[in-house]
């Protein structure tokens, strides 16, 4: 049933970008002009590298996308890039599938996803262990972020980069959340992710796994409460207009994880392989660095925008409390030697 899934959405986006390269709005895409709906060879007998995010074109996960393609377009004669925001390709899960099968050429998913095919990545789930994004760069950009990124090779991807998602922070329509008691029996979304699952029914919620794709449509309908994710995607993709409660739980410092397909991968030149892994590091220092910036710009118009209510500390602790038999649980499942040397590594960095 999956294969036939990925199929129709290989099918899906061919004919999504034949229909931008007959002069579909590029603009929607950040399509280059000329567009192409065969990625061995573009016009002028140039390779295109089609880009998939879950985000919109607001975001400052695009604005590095488009870095991305700036970079790939001026070092290099036989390259352009596409990208395709707001998952109209396909969402995280089905664009990392599409990454193994060579139907697509790059995505940068949030790590949570990841864990479905890599469960060591679910050491960046564990909730409360990352401090600040200070630890997080020293931690990504050493020798254990350097394993991770080696990790993805066992599933047919390739691992450029890491770019930043950020902290995440929960929003509900019901009522301010400001202790532990708030959180009790609310239904909230969370990403298709065990560990986030679990984490919050230790908080006393209701969760329920969904894709990005899926999440404003369900918020609108009120068919799930609330949601949780880092200021800057929680203002862009405008859940204020069907949230009005946001808390600053900071829960979980999630990655951004630029991942190249390797079926494709191995096809490009040297020189291409060299523009294009430049590229991703340079375009995800640009993203790391305007995250930042569009995250505390956005919480400060979230706090016009909703009720913005604060945590506590004597409340951290009891957050904090709670979830610890989840970690105790996952430790073996996610692999306790990798939990170790992740926990051991985040020590060293404070
Ligand atoms: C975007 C997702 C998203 C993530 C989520 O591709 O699913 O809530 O935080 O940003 O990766």
């Amino acid at each position: 049933m999956k294969k036939l899934s990925i199929l129709f959405l290989s099918i899906l986006m061919i004919s999504t970008m034949v229909l931008a390269a007959c002069g579909g709005n590029s603009s929607s895409t950040g399509a280059s002009e000329k567009g192409s709906s065969d990625s061995a060879s573009g016009e002028g007998g140039k390779r295109t590298i089609k880009v998939s995010i879950g985000v919109n074109d607001k975001h400052p996960e695009y604005e590095a996308s488009m870095k991305f393609k700036e970079l790939v377009e001026a070092e290099s004669d036989d390259l352009t890039v596409e990208v395709y925001h707001s998952g109209q390709v396909a969402d995280d899960r089905s664009a990392i599938e599409m990454l193994q099968f060579g139907t697509l050429d790059v995505t940068i998913p949030s790590t949570s996803p990841l864990v479905n095919f890599i469960p060591e990545f679910g050491v960046f789930d564990l909730p409360f262990t990352v401090p600040n994004e200070e630890v997080a760069d020293k931690v990504l950009d050493g020798p254990f972020g350097d394993k991770m990124l080696e990790m993805v090779d066992q599933q047919g991807l390739v691992g450029l980069a890491w770019w930043e998602n950020g902290f995440r922070n929960l929003t509900n329509d019901v009522k301010p959340v400001a202790t532990m008691e708030d959180v009790k029996g609310l239904k909230i979304r969370t990403m298709e992710n065990e560990i986030h699952l679990d984490a919050w029914k230790a908080l006393g919620a209701n969760p329920t796994p969904m894709a990005f794709t899926e999440l404003f449509t369900a918020l609108q309908q009120g068919t799930i409460d609330g949601q949780e994710n880092p200021y800057p995607t929680i203002l862009l993709s405008k859940y204020p207009e069907v949230q009005k409660h946001v808390s600053n739980t900071n829960h979980v410092y999630t990655p951004f994880i630029f991942l190249f397909s390797k079926k494709i991968w191995e096809q490009l030149s040297a020189e291409q392989q060299e523009v294009v892994s430049k590229a991703a590091l340079e375009a995800g220092k640009f993203n790391r660095e305007r995250t930042r910036e569009v995250a505390e710009e956005s919480l400060e118009t979230l706090k016009k925008e909703m009720t913005f209510t604060e945590i506590k500390d004597g409340e951290f602790e009891k957050f904090q409390e709670a979830v610890k038999p989840v970690v105790g649980k996952y430790k073996d499942k996610i692999g306790a030697e990798i939990v170790d040397e992740f926990l051991a590594e985040v020590d060293k960095a404070k």
